[in-house]
């Protein structure tokens, strides 16, 4: 990632006092890591390299979200195919009072994916009892964009940004160690991850919020396959523009060769696994370079960029409980149905059997 070399206003730190933090403060420890002086992110050409070789093609959905990205997909949430940000927003709107009904004085918001965060704002303005947020997201664009904003609109709230990937180990700042924590986790971004990622971002989380925390996640579920699939084939092709976006990145942070228009957006449903599935076809056969690799594309091969899982809410029940989490409340729109679920953790003792019992994904993987 580039250090722009300007800075960003933050509310931040022990003392909570209003900053100006150099924007290289606010990105990843992983990304701290000397860029190599071509730009290439060592992990992104590792990424790439591995995902364009592999007989089924496919890259990380995170890789979507540089700062084009980012925008890109707030312009898909204000389509009138895609639901599930207005649906999840009016639902949050219904309930926020009854979410903060729940939430301590002093608490610490710490919101997974948090983007533009502009569904935080619903929850802040319903529970002004919380002082602290720390938004954790792997675009540092969208990042400092939120964290500003948040910092000028809620002058008597910290915010603690962390530019991290969330299937990662997550260090909290400082300034929350000690307060209650409320987990957020909206946007049904949940449904990008694998089921074994899923399992352990909801482990970490447990470990992350501790013993006293609540945990609300926004899933999106199951529902007609007409409107799943209109939700990521708009008819202005901003979806497709988003997925294509992926090529153009590589082009510009790998030295890439990628002709976008040599590529078909194609999402689908695919009932099976209850997801939508993003790909990227290939127009033709073709030769294409980048991160120092070269990778043959078959004509209609493809390279499949996102799994949208959709969730029925027994299915979630039974996702969370397999990192010691359950639902103590859960709200569903109006259709197109979109849930909200509030979950408490587990008592230790059974969490503990159960880890003992069925598993690994629990146990601290440091
Ligand atoms: N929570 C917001 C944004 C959802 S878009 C909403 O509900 O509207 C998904 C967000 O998650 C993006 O901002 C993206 O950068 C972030 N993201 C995706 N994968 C991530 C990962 N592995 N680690 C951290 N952030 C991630
Ligand atoms: C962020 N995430 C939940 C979105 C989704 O619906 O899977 C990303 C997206 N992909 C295409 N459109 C929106």
């Amino acid at each position: 990632m580039k250090n722009l070399g300007s800075s960003v206003s933050i509310r931040n730190g022990v003392d909570g006092m209003s900053k100006s933090v150099p924007r290289e403060l606010v990105r990843s420890r992983q990304s701290d890591r000397a860029v190599e002086p071509i730009g290439l992110d060592a992990e992104f050409a590792a990424d790439v390299i591995a995902g364009l070789s592999a007989n089924e093609k496919a890259l990380a959905p995170k890789y979507f979200y540089d700062a084009a990205g980012s925008d890109l997909f707030e312009a898909i949430c204000l389509t009138p195919e895609y639901y599930p940000t207005r649906t999840e927003t009016a639902l949050l709107k219904q309930i926020a009072l009854e979410i903060a009904a729940d939430i301590p004085n002093r608490a610490a918001l710490v919101e997974f994916g948090s983007g533009a965060s502009a569904k935080t704002r619903v929850i802040l303005d319903a529970a002004p009892q919380i002082a602290a947020y720390v938004p954790i997201d792997v675009s540092q664009d969208a990042l400092e964009k939120a964290s500003g904003g948040l910092s000028l609109d809620y002058p008597q709230l910290l915010v603690a940004p962390v530019a991290e990937d969330f299937n990662g180990v997550i260090k909290l700042p400082a300034a929350v160690q000690g307060r209650v924590k409320v987990g957020f986790f909206p946007g049904s971004t949940i449904g990008n991850l694998t089921q074994d990622e899923a399992v352990r971002l909801l482990c970490s989380a447990r470990r992350l919020l501790g013993d006293d925390a609540q945990f609300i996640i926004g899933a999106d579920l199951v529902k007609d396959e007409a409107t799943l699939v209109a939700a990521y084939n708009d008819a202005q092709g901003v979806t497709a523009r988003f997925n294509k976006n992926l090529l153009i990145r590589i082009n510009r942070e790998l030295d890439g060769d990628f002709d976008v228009d040599a590529f078909d957006h194609l999402a689908i449903w695919n009932a099976e696994q209850s997801r939508i599935e993003m790909h990227l076809v290939s127009r033709r056969d073709q030769i294409v370079n980048a991160a120092k690799h070269t990778f043959a594309f078959r004509r209609g091969e493809r390279l499949h960029t996102e799994n949208s899982r959709k969730f029925t809410t027994d299915s979630f029940a039974h996702l969370v409980a397999q990192a010691g989490w359950s639902v103590n409340r859960q709200w569903i729109s109006a259709a197109p149905h979109f849930a909200v679920f509030s979950l408490r953790p587990e008592s230790s003792r059974r969490f503990r059997h159960e880890q003992q019992e069925n598993w690994k994904p629990c146990k601290p993987n440091r």
